[in-house]
C-alpha cells in the first residue's frame, strides 16, 4: 500500500459514523455515563461477525446472538486463534447451540495474507474452545468464501452494514482487496484488536494484529470509521467463578455452554499460572457496539507496524491530546495540532525515502476505548447469556 496515499476517511464520515456518534458521547469529561440506557430500544443494526473460536471468540458469538439489537447477516470464521479447520466448525456449533441455524456462516482465509499462520492453542486449546466438547455440527456453511459474502452483504445494504472483527483482518481486507469502492459502503468497523499500551503475543503487538498485520494495515486505512476495542481495555476484564456459577444456574442451552466453555477457560488459566481469570476480549467488542457508554473512548489516528523484525503487529496511536504530543485542553484544534504530521522512523541511507514524514496531516481513523467500566460490561454478559 502506498503510504503516501490521501486518507480517504474524513472527518465528517468519522464523526457522523454511529459508532463514532455514540462513542463520541461518552468522551466527555464525565466519568461514566449511568444513564442505565435501555440498549434493547436502539436498532436493530445489521451486522457481520468475523471470528475465530476461540473461547472468548464462543462467549462473544453466544451475546451477539442473544442481543435483539443485532440483525446478524453473517458470521465469518477466519484463522487465528486456531486454523480455519477448527474456527469453521466452533463457530457452526455456536450457531446451532444458540438456535440460530437462520445465521449465514461463511468459511473464510485459511492464512494470513503474506504470513505463515501462527496460532495460539497455549490459549485456546487444541479444539480452539479451551478443550470443552461438543457434538459436531450438522449445520454446512454457504457456498460463497468469506470475503465474497462480505462484499455482497454490503453492496446489498450500503451504509447499514458494520462488521465486528473478534479475529485477524484477513476476511475484511480480502474484501475491501476485492472490491476498492466497498470500504465507503461500510457503516462501520468494531474490532477486537491492537493495543496502545503493549501487546499480549509480543511485547508489542496483539495477537489478531500480530497475525495479519498487512490486513490490518488495509482496515485502518481504508476509511471505514473504527473502533478499536483492544488490550488496554479488555485486559480490565477477567471472567470469575461467580460470573461462572451464574451461568451454570441459568438453564438454558446457550448459558450452560457458556458455562461449560467458562469453566474450562477458568481451570486452564489457573494451571497456566495466572493469577486473574481470562480476559472477555471478543465479548467487551460485542458489547462496546451494544452500549458504547461502558466504555470511555478517545479518538487516534492509528496505523500499523508491519515491516518490523520484532514488532510487526505493533498499533501506534496518534493524537495531538496524548503522550508526548499533548496540547492543553481545547488546544487540539489550533494551528499547530491542526498541522501536525504523522511522523514514522527516520529514513536509512539505503532507502530511496528522503522524510521521516508519513502523512502530512493529522486526522482521526480510530475510537479507541482507553477505559472500561468492567462491572457494567458483566451485567450485560453474564446477564444476556443467563437470561431465559
Ligand atoms: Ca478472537
Amino acid at each position: 500500500m502506498d503510504s503516501k496515499q490521501p486518507l480517504r476517511i474524513t472527518r465528517r464520515r468519522f464523526m457522523t459514523s454511529s459508532a463514532a456518534v455514540l462513542a463520541a458521547s461518552s468522551f466527555a469529561p464525565e466519568t461514566w455515563a449511568s444513564t442505565g440506557q435501555a440498549v434493547a430500544s436502539r436498532g436493530p443494526f445489521r451486522v457481520i461477525v468475523d471470528t475465530d473460536p476461540g473461547v472468548d471468540d464462543a462467549l462473544a458469538l453466544l451475546l451477539a446472538m442473544r442481543s435483539p439489537e443485532l440483525k446478524i447477516e453473517a458470521i465469518t470464521p477466519v484463522a487465528g486463534n486456531v486454523p480455519l479447520e477448527l474456527t469453521l466448525p466452533n463457530a457452526l456449533r455456536l450457531v446451532e447451540i444458540a438456535g440460530r441455524t437462520d445465521i449465514p456462516v461463511a468459511a473464510g482465509a485459511k492464512a494470513p495474507l503474506v504470513r505463515r499462520l501462527v496460532t495460539a492453542t497455549y490459549a485456546h486449546g487444541e479444539n480452539g474452545l479451551g478443550g470443552a466438547v461438543f457434538p459436531d455440527p450438522t449445520t454446512k456453511p454457504v457456498a460463497e468464501p468469506a470475503a465474497e459474502y462480505i462484499r455482497r452483504v454490503v453492496r446489498k445494504y450500503p451504509h447499514e452494514v458494520t462488521l465486528i472483527t473478534l479475529g485477524p483482518l484477513t476476511n475484511v481486507a480480502a474484501a475491501l482487496n476485492a472490491d476498492p469502492e466497498l470500504a465507503g459502503l461500510v457503516r462501520g468497523l468494531t474490532m477486537m484488536g491492537g493495543s496502545l499500551s503493549g501487546g499480549n503475543i509480543t511485547p508489542a503487538a496483539e495477537f489478531n494484529v500480530y497475525v495479519d498485520p498487512e490486513a490490518a494495515r488495509i482496515v485502518f486505512q481504508s476509511g471505514i470509521p473504527i473502533t478499536m476495542v483492544g488490550l488496554d481495555v479488555t485486559r480490565k476484564t477477567s471472567l470469575t467463578d461467580e460470573h461462572v456459577r451464574v451461568l451454570e444456574a441459568a438453564q438454558n442451552p446457550v448459558s450452560q455452554a457458556a458455562a461449560k466453555i467458562g469453566r474450562n477457560a477458568i481451570n486452564h488459566n489457573r494451571e497456566r499460572g495466572f493469577l486473574v481469570g481470562p480476559n472477555m476480549h471478543d465479548s467487551l467488542a460485542v458489547a462496546a457496539f451494544l452500549d458504547p457508554t461502558i466504555l470511555k473512548w478517545q479518538e487516534y489516528y492509528v496505523d500499523v507496524e508491519t515491516t518490523g523484525e520484532l514488532t510487526a503487529g505493533e498499533t501506534l496511536g496518534y493524537s495531538p491530546v496524548a503522550g508526548d504530543l499533548k496540547r492543553r485542553p481545547g488546544a487540539e484544534k489550533e494551528a499547530g495540532a491542526a498541522s501536525m504530521s504523522i511522523r514514522g522512523s527516520a529514513p536509512t541511507l539505503a532507502s530511496t525515502k528522503t522524510s521521516p514524514v508519513v502523512r502530512d496531516k493529522y486526522g482521526p481513523n480510530t475510537n479507541v476505548g482507553v477505559d472500561v467500566n468492567s462491572a457494567r460490561f458483566f451485567e450485560l454478559l453474564i446477564g444476556r447469556l443467563a437470561g431465559k
